[in-house]
Parts: structure tokens; C-alpha cells; sequence
């Protein structure tokens, strides 16, 4: 009987000729030297023996005890095996120390991102509490509280595993997880000096972290969310016991099957506020933008594991006398999800390099505006473009690709998880829209195209430099548009159109100078899609 060879991958580090390229054409050589053993070796990790034990953990999740034996309340959450392997190769590998050690200045987060691209994959959402880390460590270093950042950050950047925290974002409540000014916990201040907080919260991912940042209403303070304050708690004491928080069940969701995402109830939670008793959300901001990046890079890294096994697939797959790598219009497929792939890898590392530049202080008040435009931008775009090439890489896969233990169904549940959590597409291009209304950001965001396609001096890639050109024009008439109603209506026409035409502007700006010829050919395909 005929039986089809399963997908494999090889070392996803030397197979990848995107981020090889872009590492080689951005990262000063003797940087790129330096870390380049760590990628290779996460790179053969992530393709080898923990893309393995990935598939034998297909199944696991996480479990939640209320209850021990004995009537004791413990809410106890046992991760699966895939999750208690992941989180000692993050802290080993420094996937959140990187960028606060800053070994390497500016370019410490395009090395850490790179590393946790590798690593993203592979590890199931693993990213989720990681993301929520490099948040909070983010948060608490710029925050002004040294007592709180000079306790925390050390666990939240250790490279030890016994040392390493991860820590838990809990925003979103019954009331929304979009308007976060509704919020409903309150903060009582006691008679012994410390805050209590008594709320519930809706949608807490990774509820094993250790600490996690969160927002309540001092008693008294005005509604919305200027009269949110930013707390910080500890969830166990030195005892392990819980601190006044209970954990109702976990949620039964489409993907991301094993983040331990919690429904809590904070009964007098001892927390401590972060910074002053108003402007929680504003305050909270810091460890958003940072989640978003993770989410950003993460909906790349999907793209190119979905893609790796497509096209390994198909080289394998013989139908209709050929193989289905030779045939035109399944290269045709392939070749279109690779562009969306290549223009989303470009826009969001530039995005990193950006963020690394400012932590580094070396960003300028005009790269400050930029990030803070493009964060939601690059957010949004690259989901939006994550969730349909998972969904074609089912579909290149035939029936296959809807069956479960083949792992590839998977891809595309999580896949969806991106344009709903930190963020919708629609609320973040509400926000986008705000900023570029409050500030000069899109005079800067119309800089950098403009930078970015007269860098393209290749007469080939000419019609596809003009073409984000004419694109970036038609969102920046969009926003001009002053008819009642009109921009909030447009306003995801708008985020959508500036995310595809930097990404192409960036993505021919980078074919200009690559000698990777096909780099040419997905500027080229990729000016086709952006409609
Ligand atoms: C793989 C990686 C994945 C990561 C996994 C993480 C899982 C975590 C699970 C979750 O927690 S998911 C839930 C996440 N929730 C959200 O992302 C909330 C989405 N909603 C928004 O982002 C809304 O736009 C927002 C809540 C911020 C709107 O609230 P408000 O009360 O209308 O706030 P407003 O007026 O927009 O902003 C208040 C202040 O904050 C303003 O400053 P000023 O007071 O000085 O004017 C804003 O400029 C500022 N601000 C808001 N968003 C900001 C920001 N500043 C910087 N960056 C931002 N992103």
C-alpha cells in the first residue's frame, strides 16, 4: 500500500535563507559571527528533536487542581511535558536576558528576536508567557520604581532556570478586553499599608507565572482608564501558598491548547502599585507594545514554518505524473505565500531593529513616533497575513492537512489567536488612527517609505517600488479625509494599506542590495497582492 512520506524539517537556522540573508545584509559581520553558533544551534533544535517532541506532545494540556486530597484549595496547574521543557531553554538561552544585558547595544533585539523566532515554532505558544515577561521587565525598567524593578527584573532576565520568572498580564475582565477602562477590580488600601485587590479577571494567559502586572481601581478614583492603576503582584507566597487568588477553570479555546489561560478571582490579592494610583492604562503601555512585537514576530515565524513544511511536502507528493514541486500552479501557491512571508519578515524586523535602536538610545525622537504607529501596524498586518497562509498551507496539503495527528490543523488554530489577543485588528487600527492624528508620525511613516524605495535604484524593481509608493498615497488620502465618520470606517483600510506598503517598500528596499535573486522575485510577487 502507498503511504506518503510525512513533512520533515532540517536545521531551521541554515535553511533559512530569509533571515541568513537579512541577518548577513543588517548585523555589523563580527556581531553576526558572535551569536551565529546560538542560531544554528537553536535552529537544530527547533527542526530536529523539539519539533519531535512537539508532535509525540500533540496531545497534552494543561491540567487544573482546585482541590488537594485533603479539602485544601491549591489550584494547582500542571503544564504539559512540551511547556516544562520550553521554559529552561528560554531562560538558558537568554530569549528575555538578551535585551537587557545589551551585549551587543542596539542590535540586541534583532538578536534576540532572531533567536526567538527559531525557537517560537516549536514550543506551542511557549512565546505567550515570554512575551508577558519581556513586557513586564520592559515595564518595570523604565517604570521610576527601583524598589519593585530592583526585585523583579533579576528573576524576570535571569539566565538560570531556578532563578527565571515568567510573569502574567492580566487585563482583560468580563466587561471587555478591548475597552480595559471598564475594568471592574477594585484596590482597597489597609489599615497595615498594603493594597488588596477584589475583581475578576476573564482571560489571564500563562496563570503559572510567578508575578504578574495588572490593572484595579483605587477606591474612589473616576471611571475609564486614567482612573486604573498599574499593580504589581506576587501570586504565591515563600510557601506557595496563593495570594488571595483563586483560579476558576481554564478556557476551552480553538488554539493555543496549551497556554493555561485562566478565569481568576482576586479576593484581597496583596499588590503593589507600580506607578502612582491613576493612569493605569497608560502606564500598562510599555508591556503592550512589547507583547505585540512578540505577537508580530510570532505570526512571521508561523508563516515560515507552514511554508517549510509545504514546500518539503511537496517535494515529496507525486500526483498527476509529477511531483507537486514541479508543477506550475502549486509553485505558483507556494510562490505567493512566500511573498506574504518575506514582505511580513521585513516589516516587523525592522520594527525590532527600531525598538532595539531607542532601548539603546540611539532612536531619535522622530524613530520614538514612528515605533509607536507602527507597533499596531505591524501587529495587525503580519496576523492578518499569518492566519491566510496557514490556512493555504492546509490546503497544499490536501486532506492531510486537516487531520489532527498530523499536527498541521494546529497551525492554523493558534495562527487565528494573533489577530484576537493584545489587540484587534479593529482596535488597533482605532489606535493607529489616533496617533497619526496626535503626532507627526505619518509624516514620518511617509518618510521611511519614501527612504525605502529610493534605495531601489534596480530598473526590475522599479514598478514595484512605485506601487507602495501609489499604495502609502492611497492610506494617506484615506487619512486626510475629514468627511464625518468616514476615517473611523476606513480606519482598518487605512492600518492595512500603510502595514503592506512599507512592508513592500522594505521588502524591495532589502531585494536592492540582497544577492539573493529571489529576494527579487517575492518584492516582485508580493507588489501583485498588495492590492
Ligand atoms: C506570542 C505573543 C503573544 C502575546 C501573548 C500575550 C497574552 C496576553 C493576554 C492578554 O492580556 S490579551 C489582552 C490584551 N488587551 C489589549 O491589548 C487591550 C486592547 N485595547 C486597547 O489597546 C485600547 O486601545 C486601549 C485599552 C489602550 C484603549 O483604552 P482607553 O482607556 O480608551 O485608553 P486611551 O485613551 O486610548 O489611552 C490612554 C493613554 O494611554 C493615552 O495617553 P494620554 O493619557 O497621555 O493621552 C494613550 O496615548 C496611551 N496609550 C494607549 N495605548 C498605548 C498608549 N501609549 C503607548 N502605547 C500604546 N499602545
Amino acid at each position: 500500500m502507498f503511504n506518503q512520506p510525512a513533512p520533515q524539517l532540517g536545521n531551521q537556522y541554515d535553511d533559512d535563507d530569509v533571515l541568513r540573508d537579512y541577518l548577513a545584509c543588517t548585523l555589523p559581520p563580527e556581531i553576526l559571527r558572535a551569536i551565529e553558533p546560538e542560531l544554528k544551534e537553536m535552529g537544530e533544535l527547533a527542526g530536529g528533536p523539539l519539533y519531535g517532541f512537539q508532535r509525540a506532545d500533540r496531545l497534552s494540556e494543561p491540567v487544573h487542581t482546585p482541590w488537594d486530597a485533603w479539602g485544601n484549595r491549591i489550584d494547582h496547574i500542571e503544564l504539559t511535558p512540551l511547556w516544562r521543557a520550553a521554559e529552561p531553554l528560554a531562560s538558558r538561552s537568554g530569549l528575555i536576558a538578551i535585551p537587557y544585558e545589551r551585549k551587543h547595544g542596539a542590535w540586541s533585539r534583532v538578536h534576540q528576536f532572531a533567536l526567538a523566532y527559531l525557537f517560537t515554532p516549536s514550543t506551542d505558544l511557549y512565546s505567550c508567557p515570554l512575551a508577558m515577561t519581556d513586557g513586564a521587565a520592559r515595564t518595570l525598567s523604565v517604570c521610576g520604581n527601583h524598589a519593585l524593578a530592583g526585585r523583579a527584573l533579576p528573576h524576570l532576565t535571569a539566565r538560570d532556570p531556578k532563578q527565571f520568572w515568567t510573569s502574567g498580564q492580566w487585563m482583560t475582565e468580563s466587561t471587555g478586553g478591548s475597552d480595559v477602562g471598564l475594568s471592574e477590580t477594585v484596590a482597597q488600601p489597609g489599615s497595615d499599608g498594603q493594597w488588596r485587590l477584589f475583581g475578576h479577571k476573564w482571560f489571564t494567559s500563562a496563570a503559572t507565572s510567578q508575578m504578574a502586572l495588572t490593572l484595579a481601581r483605587p477606591e474612589g478614583n473616576p471611571v475609564g482608564g486614567k482612573g486604573l492603576a498599574l499593580f504589581y503582584i506576587e501570586v504565591r507566597d515563600e510557601k506557595g501558598k496563593l495570594n488571595g487568588i483563586s483560579v476558576n477553570r481554564l478556557k476551552d479555546k480553538l488554539g493555543t491548547r496549551k497556554v493555561p489561560t485562566a478565569e481568576l478571582t482576586l479576593d484581597g490579592a496583596i499588590a503593589i502599585p507600580v506607578m502612582g494610583l491613576t493612569d493605569g492604562v497608560k502606564n500598562i503601555a510599555p508591556m503592550l507594545n512589547v507583547t505585540r512585537t512578540w505577537n508580530s514576530v510570532s505570526c512571521v515565524t508561523y508563516m515560515r514554518r507552514a511554508i517549510a513544511l509545504a514546500r518539503d511536502y511537496a517535494a515529496k507528493r507525486f500526483a498527476f505524473g509529477s511531483m507537486l514541486s514541479e508543477k506550475p500552479l502549486h509553485r505558483d501557491t507556494l510562490d505567493g505565500m512566500q511573498a506574504e512571508f518575506e514582505a511580513a519578515f521585513h516589516l516587523t524586523f525592522f520594527m525590532v531593529n527600531l525598538l532595539g535602536r531607542i532601548e539603546a538610545e540611539e532612536g531619535s525622537e522622530a524613530d520614538r513616533e514612528l515605533l509607536r504607529l507602527l507597533t499596531p501596524i505591524v501587529k495587525l498586518t503580519t496576523a492578518k497575513q499569518c492566519v491566510a497562509v496557514c490556512s493555504e498551507a492546509l490546503e497544499c496539503f490536501g486532506g492531510a492537512g486537516y487531520v489532527e495527528d498530523t499536527g498541521l490543523p494546529a497551525l492554523l488554530r493558534d495562527a487565528q489567536v494573533f489577530s484576537i489577543w493584545e489587540g484587534t485588528t479593529n482596535v488597533l487600527a482605532l489606535d493607529a488612527l489616533r496617533v497619526m492624528h496626535g503626532a507627526s508620525a505619518l509624516n514620518v511613516f511617509a518618510a521611511t517609505v519614501k527612504e525605502a524605495t529610493d534605495r531601489v535604484t534596480d530598473a526590475s524593481l522599479a514598478g514595484a517600488a512605485a506601487k507602495a509608493n501609489e499604495r502609502f498615497a492611497d492610506a494617506f488620502a484615506m487619512v486626510s479625509n475629514n468627511a464625518a465618520g468616514e476615517q473611523e470606517r476606513n480606519a482598518r483600510r487605512i492600518a492595512l494599506a500603510l502595514g503592506r506598503s512599507l512592508a513592500l517598500a522594505l521588502l524591495c528596499s532589502h531585494a536592492a542590495r540582497s544577492k539573493r535573486r529571489s529576494a527579487t522575485q517575492s518584492a516582485l510577487r508580493f507588489a501583485t497582492q498588495v492590492a
